[in-house]
């Protein structure tokens, strides 16, 4: 059975649950990661040397960086589905899982950090004021995608919707100021309604 390492608060963990709720797999999970350990012990290292969560081991095959683990599960068990059948959407998707990395979550995690990780007088303020402008300009660039398209991979939701909606989750709950957006709010309800997002991604900030 499939194998997953990591904390269920940990959103690189979260997006993998969520692939897998999508896909319909059935899997087993191992707590590691923060307050559980593990993931600095010898035999964790073995398998991902960063000594970070999310771990995989599907059959003897270990992988480890959350997108490419959506990637790998969505190409094997969802082609049609997470992974978009037609080449351009399967592009656009993984386009925006990309920006994810290299562009949103640059910004949106000192601010995840100092908001909801840090104790009150200890808090980067400064730092999470310049951050947030960045952060409010990228969801403007993802609301006026949205505005032409239902979901990041075209019309029908997938992989490209994971990282995204569960930063999007991160932004409508923390205690921020934000801008009208109304292609996001529409996009954010729609992610809302499935189950698998209810059930791995919707939970309190900790
Ligand atoms: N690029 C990696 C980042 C993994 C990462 O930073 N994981 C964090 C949790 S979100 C971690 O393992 N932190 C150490 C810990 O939880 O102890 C991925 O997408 O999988």
């Amino acid at each position: 059975m499939l194998k997953i390492w990591g904390r269920k608060n940990s959103i690189n963990v979260q997006k993998v649950l969520w692939a897998c709720g999508e896909l319909g797999l059935t899997y087993d999970r191992i707590d590691a990661g923060m307050a559980f350990g593990v993931n600095n012990t010898p035999e964790y290292r073995a398998m991902n040397p960063n000594g970070l969560v999310p771990v995989i081991n599907d059959d003897g095959f270990i992988l480890w960086e959350s997108h490419a683990i959506v990637r790998y599960l969505a190409r094997r068990h969802g082609t049609g589905t997470l992974w978009p059948a037609d080449d351009r959407c399967a592009a656009d998707a993984d386009r925006w899982m990309d920006w994810y990395n290299t562009t949103l979550w640059p910004d949106l995690r000192p601010v995840f950090w100092n908001l909801v990780r840090t104790p009150p007088e200890k808090r980067d303020m400064a730092l999470v004021k310049s951050c947030l402008r960045g952060l409010t300009a990228n969801f403007q660039i993802l609301d006026d995608v949205l505005a032409r398209q239902a979901y990041l991979g075209g019309s029908a939701f997938s992989m490209g919707d994971i990282p995204l909606g569960l930063a999007a989750f991160r932004w409508y709950n923390l205690d921020i100021e934000r801008p009208e957006m109304a292609s996001l709010d529409a996009w954010y309800a729609r992610l809302c309604q499935r189950p698998a997002f209810q059930e791995h991604g919707m939970a309190a900030l900790t």
